[in-house]
């Protein structure tokens, strides 16, 4: 019940590796004893993929989440994508990179509220907490401190964009806050995946025509972004503050990791479009399978380009 557990990137391929091979050699290993002492593992043995070279202390990091929004699935698919794509490439296109900066993957941080909205109501949003006078949820994008209920939340349990009853009442936010928060010298972007919309945004998301400080290196990286996600299929995405291109919303993850200090911070809403471009489909969530793929390919090369601002710093 709660967050996934984080995904460290340089820790993947031995994961997969590891329980590829053991599926079929070992199955009684005791992974708790893997954890503790990783050198009474032959792991070499067992390498079937590139090698992930040595993590190191300290590095900066980029943080991407997806899944906050149970309904959103193609966002979920693109971490994953994002991961498998990071782990093949590593020995290769991707080894000065990881090995200076960690990019760290939370695939689907809302996982209750997935699995409700794959079995039970496809157009489910929150998390699964409650009841609370009856129903069920609160809106993880909501449910953080930063202006926590001051603008585009509602205190009616029953709504898509409850607050909850005080910040930080859900699992979901309470695990990446910890997170986040014990690792806000070192995580230098935070990038949230949503849909749908097809925007690159950055803060403040509380209040319209505000701002932080450094809001012009904010767009100036964000219209990056957008422009490497164009040249693969086109998609042109729509850059802009969150709160005057959406709508203005308290208490996301966004405003938050923004008000701890992490530099590159962005709520990214994949597609489909919304009818802000003349070639929008209209899908809303369902966003029809052979787009998945499309869709990850050009959300790849954008998260890319902070990645690597990250990585010279
Ligand atoms: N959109 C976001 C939402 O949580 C947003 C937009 C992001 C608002 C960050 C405020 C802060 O409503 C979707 N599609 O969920
Ligand atoms: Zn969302």
């Amino acid at each position: 019940f709660g967050i996934t557990p984080k995904v460290v990137v340089n820790d993947v391929s031995v994961m997969i590796d590891r329980s590829m091979k053991e599926q079929q050699e070992k199955p009684e290993i005791d992974w708790k004893a893997v954890k503790a002492d990783p050198n009474q593992f032959p792991l070499d043995q067992y390498h079937t993929h590139d090698d992930i070279g040595t993590p190191k202390p300290n590095k900066n990091a980029l943080w991407i989440d997806a899944g906050v929004h149970a309904r959103e699935w193609i966002a979920d698919a693109t971490a994953l994508y994002t991961i498998s794509q990071l782990v093949n490439g590593y020995s290769t296109k991707f080894k000065t990179l990881l090995d200076t900066i960690d990019i760290i993957i939370a695939p689907s941080v809302n996982p209750d509220g997935y699995e409700y909205s794959r079995l039970t109501d496809r157009n489910w949003r929150k998390t699964r907490s409650g009841p609370r006078q009856g129903c069920y949820g609160v809106d993880a994008n909501r449910n953080w401190s930063f202006h926590w209920g001051e603008s585009g939340v509602s205190t009616n349990p029953c709504s898509d964009v409850y607050d909850g009853p005080s910040p930080f009442t859900e699992k979901n936010t309470q695990n990446m806050k910890a997170y986040l928060d014990a690792n806000n010298k070192t995580i230098k972007g935070m990038i949230t995946l949503h849909s749908y919309g097809e925007d690159w945004t950055y803060p403040w998301s509380y209040k319209t025509n505000t701002y932080p400080p450094d809001v012009n290196d904010l767009k100036a990286l964000a219209l990056q972004a957008a422009a490497a996600i164009q040249a693969i299929h086109g998609t042109k995405y729509l850059v802009g503050n969150t709160a005057d291109s959406l709508t203005p919303a308290a208490g996301g993850s966004d405003d938050y990791s923004k008000s701890i200090g992490i530099k590159w911070v962005y709520t990214v809403e994949l597609r489909p479009g919304d009818g802000d471009t003349a070639n929008d489909h209209q899908y809303g969530f369902n966003l029809p399978a052979e787009f998945i793929i499309p869709t990850a390919e050009e959300t790849f090369p954008g998260l890319m380009v902070v990645a690597n601002r990250i990585m010279t710093g």
